[in-house]
Protein backbone atom coordinates (compact mmCIF):
# COMPACT_ATOMS: atom_id res chain seq x y z
CA UNK A 1 0.00 0.00 0.00
CA UNK A 2 2.67 2.65 0.87
CA UNK A 3 4.87 2.91 -2.38
CA UNK A 4 1.66 2.27 -4.09
CA UNK A 5 -0.14 5.36 -2.38
CA UNK A 6 3.20 7.25 -3.51
CA UNK A 7 3.63 6.66 -6.31
CA UNK A 8 -0.50 7.37 -7.09
CA UNK A 9 -0.40 10.88 -5.25
CA UNK A 10 2.48 11.85 -6.97
CA UNK A 11 1.42 11.02 -10.23
CA UNK A 12 3.92 8.26 -10.78
CA UNK A 13 2.82 6.19 -13.77
CA UNK A 14 3.03 2.24 -12.94
CA UNK A 15 1.95 -1.24 -13.62
CA UNK A 16 0.51 -3.22 -10.72
CA UNK A 17 0.67 -6.69 -10.50
CA UNK A 18 -1.42 -8.46 -7.81
CA UNK A 19 -0.05 -12.14 -5.69
CA UNK A 20 -2.51 -13.01 -3.34
CA UNK A 21 -0.72 -14.67 -0.59
CA UNK A 22 -0.55 -18.40 -0.17
CA UNK A 23 -0.20 -19.46 3.69
CA UNK A 24 -0.13 -22.42 3.44
CA UNK A 25 3.33 -22.63 1.36
CA UNK A 26 4.94 -19.53 3.05
CA UNK A 27 4.61 -17.70 0.40
CA UNK A 28 7.06 -19.43 -1.66
CA UNK A 29 5.11 -18.08 -5.02
CA UNK A 30 6.97 -14.41 -4.13
CA UNK A 31 10.66 -15.85 -4.50
CA UNK A 32 10.04 -15.61 -8.35
CA UNK A 33 9.91 -11.71 -8.45
CA UNK A 34 11.27 -10.90 -5.00
CA UNK A 35 14.70 -10.71 -3.64
CA UNK A 36 13.36 -11.07 -0.13
CA UNK A 37 10.44 -13.34 -1.29
CA UNK A 38 7.82 -10.81 0.56
CA UNK A 39 5.91 -7.87 -1.19
CA UNK A 40 5.98 -5.17 -1.96
CA UNK A 41 8.44 -6.05 -4.48
CA UNK A 42 8.90 -2.58 -7.47
CA UNK A 43 10.58 -3.64 -10.61
CA UNK A 44 12.14 -1.39 -13.02
CA UNK A 45 13.42 -2.94 -15.65
CA UNK A 46 16.28 -5.52 -14.42
CA UNK A 47 16.17 -4.08 -10.46
CA UNK A 48 13.82 -5.33 -8.34
CA UNK A 49 13.17 -3.47 -5.46
CA UNK A 50 11.65 -4.78 -1.91
CA UNK A 51 11.32 -3.32 1.11
CA UNK A 52 8.72 -0.75 1.17
CA UNK A 53 10.39 2.45 2.47
CA UNK A 54 13.50 1.12 0.07
CA UNK A 55 11.12 1.58 -2.60
CA UNK A 56 10.02 5.26 -1.38
CA UNK A 57 13.61 5.52 -1.44
CA UNK A 58 14.29 4.79 -4.66
CA UNK A 59 11.24 6.79 -6.57
CA UNK A 60 12.64 9.87 -4.45
CA UNK A 61 16.28 9.44 -6.22
CA UNK A 62 14.71 8.31 -9.33
CA UNK A 63 12.18 11.65 -9.31
CA UNK A 64 13.68 13.99 -7.53
CA UNK A 65 10.89 16.45 -9.32
CA UNK A 66 8.14 15.05 -7.05
CA UNK A 67 9.52 16.21 -3.63
CA UNK A 68 8.92 12.57 -2.22
CA UNK A 69 11.03 14.09 1.20
CA UNK A 70 10.11 17.53 2.24
CA UNK A 71 12.96 19.56 0.77
CA UNK A 72 13.99 21.21 4.34
CA UNK A 73 17.28 19.12 5.26
CA UNK A 74 15.78 19.13 9.04
CA UNK A 75 11.99 18.38 8.12
CA UNK A 76 13.70 15.53 5.85
CA UNK A 77 15.78 13.80 8.55
CA UNK A 78 12.38 13.80 10.76
CA UNK A 79 10.27 12.54 8.30
CA UNK A 80 13.29 9.66 7.44
CA UNK A 81 13.47 8.70 11.19
CA UNK A 82 9.62 8.49 11.80
CA UNK A 83 9.34 6.18 8.39
CA UNK A 84 12.17 3.89 9.63
CA UNK A 85 10.26 4.21 13.29
CA UNK A 86 7.48 2.76 11.66
CA UNK A 87 8.83 0.16 9.39
CA UNK A 88 10.76 -1.39 12.23
CA UNK A 89 9.15 -0.38 15.67
CA UNK A 90 5.39 -0.19 16.67
CA UNK A 91 5.40 -4.14 16.97
CA UNK A 92 3.06 -4.47 19.37
CA UNK A 93 0.68 -2.55 17.06
CA UNK A 94 1.18 -4.28 14.51
CA UNK A 95 1.26 -7.76 15.42
CA UNK A 96 -2.03 -7.10 17.62
CA UNK A 97 -3.82 -5.41 14.87
CA UNK A 98 -3.35 -5.89 11.47
CA UNK A 99 -4.97 -3.30 8.84
CA UNK A 100 -7.82 -4.75 7.11
CA UNK A 101 -9.69 -2.56 4.52
CA UNK A 102 -12.76 -5.21 4.98
CA UNK A 103 -13.19 -5.34 8.61
CA UNK A 104 -16.14 -3.63 10.05
CA UNK A 105 -15.15 -1.32 12.70
CA UNK A 106 -15.16 -2.73 15.98
CA UNK A 107 -13.48 -2.66 19.24
CA UNK A 108 -10.47 -4.75 19.85
CA UNK A 109 -8.99 -5.43 23.32
CA UNK A 110 -5.15 -4.49 22.98
CA UNK A 111 -2.26 -5.17 25.23
CA UNK A 112 0.22 -2.90 27.07
CA UNK A 113 2.57 -2.60 24.25
CA UNK A 114 0.19 -2.03 21.38
CA UNK A 115 -1.61 0.94 23.31
CA UNK A 116 1.77 2.44 24.06
CA UNK A 117 2.63 2.06 20.23
CA UNK A 118 -0.77 3.90 19.74
CA UNK A 119 0.32 6.88 22.26
CA UNK A 120 3.15 7.45 20.87
CA UNK A 121 1.89 7.93 17.15
CA UNK A 122 -0.38 10.28 18.41
CA UNK A 123 2.27 12.23 20.09
CA UNK A 124 3.87 11.69 16.16
CA UNK A 125 1.19 12.98 14.52
CA UNK A 126 0.41 15.60 17.04
CA UNK A 127 3.62 17.06 16.74
CA UNK A 128 4.39 16.55 13.07
CA UNK A 129 0.73 18.40 12.32
CA UNK A 130 1.29 21.42 14.57
CA UNK A 131 4.68 22.35 13.54
CA UNK A 132 3.25 21.89 9.67
CA UNK A 133 0.34 22.88 9.86
CA UNK A 134 -1.22 20.10 8.01
CA UNK A 135 -2.87 18.96 6.15
CA UNK A 136 -0.05 16.13 6.40
CA UNK A 137 2.65 15.45 8.30
CA UNK A 138 5.33 17.91 6.88
CA UNK A 139 2.30 19.93 4.51
CA UNK A 140 2.68 18.41 1.41
CA UNK A 141 2.17 14.62 1.26
CA UNK A 142 5.68 12.80 1.50
CA UNK A 143 6.92 9.35 1.76
CA UNK A 144 6.38 10.02 5.62
CA UNK A 145 2.61 10.02 5.03
CA UNK A 146 2.77 7.10 3.03
CA UNK A 147 4.41 4.89 5.62
CA UNK A 148 2.09 5.89 8.31
CA UNK A 149 -0.90 5.66 5.69
CA UNK A 150 -1.92 1.56 7.27
CA UNK A 151 -2.18 2.95 10.97
CA UNK A 152 -4.71 5.28 9.25
CA UNK A 153 -6.98 1.98 8.95
CA UNK A 154 -5.65 0.28 11.71
CA UNK A 155 -6.54 3.58 14.42
CA UNK A 156 -10.17 3.33 12.65
CA UNK A 157 -11.14 -0.37 12.09
CA UNK A 158 -10.44 -0.87 15.76
CA UNK A 159 -11.47 2.40 17.38
CA UNK A 160 -7.76 2.76 18.94
CA UNK A 161 -7.97 6.82 19.09
CA UNK A 162 -9.80 9.76 18.74
CA UNK A 163 -6.96 12.49 19.18
CA UNK A 164 -7.72 15.71 17.11
CA UNK A 165 -3.98 14.56 15.52
CA UNK A 166 -5.47 11.32 14.47
CA UNK A 167 -9.14 12.82 13.42
CA UNK A 168 -6.90 15.32 11.28
CA UNK A 169 -4.43 13.30 9.59
CA UNK A 170 -6.68 10.11 9.15
CA UNK A 171 -9.05 12.30 6.82
CA UNK A 172 -6.17 14.25 5.09
CA UNK A 173 -5.26 10.36 3.92
CA UNK A 174 -8.75 9.18 3.53
CA UNK A 175 -9.55 12.05 1.14
CA UNK A 176 -7.15 11.08 -1.35
CA UNK A 177 -8.45 9.61 -4.61
CA UNK A 178 -5.74 7.15 -4.19
CA UNK A 179 -6.90 5.98 -0.35
CA UNK A 180 -10.31 5.40 -1.84
CA UNK A 181 -9.15 3.50 -4.62
CA UNK A 182 -7.34 1.00 -2.54
CA UNK A 183 -9.65 0.54 0.06
CA UNK A 184 -12.30 -0.22 -2.89
CA UNK A 185 -10.16 -2.60 -4.56
CA UNK A 186 -9.19 -4.03 -1.01
CA UNK A 187 -12.79 -4.31 -0.13
CA UNK A 188 -13.83 -6.08 -3.56
CA UNK A 189 -10.49 -8.77 -2.96
CA UNK A 190 -12.34 -12.30 -2.71
CA UNK A 191 -9.59 -13.78 -0.60
CA UNK A 192 -9.30 -14.16 3.23
CA UNK A 193 -5.61 -13.76 5.42
CA UNK A 194 -6.87 -15.58 8.53
CA UNK A 195 -4.29 -14.46 10.37
CA UNK A 196 -4.95 -11.12 9.93
CA UNK A 197 -9.00 -11.89 10.81
CA UNK A 198 -8.88 -10.44 14.95
N1 LIG B 1 9.61 -4.48 5.90
C1 LIG B 1 8.95 -5.03 4.72
C2 LIG B 1 7.94 -6.05 5.16
C3 LIG B 1 7.54 -6.94 4.03
C4 LIG B 1 6.53 -7.96 4.47
O1 LIG B 1 6.63 -8.53 5.56
N2 LIG B 1 5.55 -8.22 3.62
C5 LIG B 1 4.52 -9.17 3.92
C6 LIG B 1 3.17 -8.69 3.44
S1 LIG B 1 2.73 -7.16 4.11
C7 LIG B 1 4.84 -10.47 3.19
O2 LIG B 1 5.32 -10.44 2.07
N3 LIG B 1 4.56 -11.57 3.82
C8 LIG B 1 4.70 -12.85 3.23
C9 LIG B 1 5.59 -13.75 4.00
O3 LIG B 1 6.26 -13.29 4.96
O4 LIG B 1 5.60 -14.94 3.65
C10 LIG B 1 8.28 -3.90 3.93
O5 LIG B 1 7.91 -2.88 4.50
O6 LIG B 1 8.16 -4.04 2.70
Amino acid sequence: MRPWLAMRVKEIEFEEEVVPFEMATGNAHFDKFSPTGKVPCLIDGNLAVPESLAILEYLADRFPEKELWPADIGKRATARAISCQMLEGFRGLRKECPMNMARKPSTLKIGERAQADVIRIEQIWDECLQKSGGPFLFGEFCNADAMFAPVVNRMEIYFLSDTDAVKSFSSAIKELSAWKDWEAAGRAEPWIVDVDEV
